[in-house]
């Protein structure tokens, strides 16, 4: 029997689409998860509306996706489901329960900064305040298909140093001796081949790539501007404005993503879950 397709709306002309009519869970029948996942390698990002789900069903679809990275900022996990990081503003006597507030956060990709990344993402809204807060993804695999010829011929074949601290100082605030410890600046390649699909994509970020491997610090720095500009242009760009109960997984190998500002009067609060690559093509090359 041939499975029927799911229905599909694309968000713009090269990256992101609407899953219509599927319910995220650990128990979905494998053809449904093997089709959602092509289409996540496919499209990048994809956004599920109206989950009337559970903390348990975002685990368990997440890790049908891959194994799942307890997030090393411990002090922002939620209590019961550690697979769960808080993105949120609230705070309980005094103290933060999540991660980034109410501030605006810059260009990044999740977990850049490690020597094995998340291959993927997933944020889940619960409470969303009535404007600002939108999250912008940037679709890396076209922003390097057509870069220009005198910057493919910089990035291609270097590195790029990433750094946790740089973006910290910027969006979120500093880690604790236990987390700057297993978090040193690294070196990635600045193209990526991606892990299950093999397209290449542009692997740098405003939020946390600091440095250019092996130019001068003034060549480094015109580039990375040149790169930067490149990238964030609104032909590479989707912008998501948020519903109570969307659920988004987006493709952290080639896609950097970005947050809004927001009204610190109302409050906001997102589940994430982090999806680690398999071991084997863990390392970004
Ligand atoms: O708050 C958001 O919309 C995005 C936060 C973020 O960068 C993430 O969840 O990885
Ligand atoms: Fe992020």
């Amino acid at each position: 029997m041939v499975a029927k397709s799911l229905e599909v709306r694309p968000l713009t002309d090269t990256f992101g689409a609407e899953v219509l009519g599927v319910t995220l869970s650990g128990q979905m029948a494998p053809d449904v998860f093997h089709e959602i996942r092509a289409l996540w390698l496919r499209y990048e990002v994809l956004l599920f509306r109206e989950q009337d789900i559970e903390k348990e069903d975002l685990i368990e679809f997440s890790r049908l996706v891959g194994p799942l990275e307890i997030h090393l900022r411990e002090e922002w996990l939620n209590k019961t489901h550690p697979e769960l990081l808080q993105i949120t503003n609230i705070r309980e006597d005094g103290k933060p329960t999540g991660a980034l507030a109410d501030g605006e956060v810059g260009w990044h990709f999740d977990q850049i900064y490690l020597p094995k990344p998340a291959v993927g993402s997933l944020l889940f809204s619960i409470k969303i305040p009535p404007t600002g807060g939108s999250t912008h993804f940037a679709d890396m695999t076209t922003a390097y298909a057509r870069l220009p010829r005198h910057l493919k011929d910089v990035v291609d074949g270097r590195n790029a140093i990433q750094s946790y601290v740089a973006f910290n100082q910027m969006y979120s605030t500093t880690t604790n001796t236990k987390q700057t410890n297993i978090t040193p600046d690294i070196a990635h390649p600045l193209v990526r081949t991606h892990p299950y699909s093999g397209r290449r994509a542009l692997y740098v970020c405003p939020g946390m790539t600091i440095k250019i491997s092996g130019l001068p610090d003034d060549e480094s720095r015109s580039v990375l501007d040149e790169l930067f500009a490149w990238t964030c242009r609104d032909e590479f760009v989707y912008r998501h404005d948020w519903n109570v109960s969307d659920a988004l997984m987006w493709d952290n190998a080639c896609t950097m993503h970005r947050r809004d500002d927001f009204d610190g009067e109302f409050e906001r609060l997102m589940y994430r879950t982090t999806i680690l690559p398999q071991p084997d093509r863990a390392v970004p090359f």
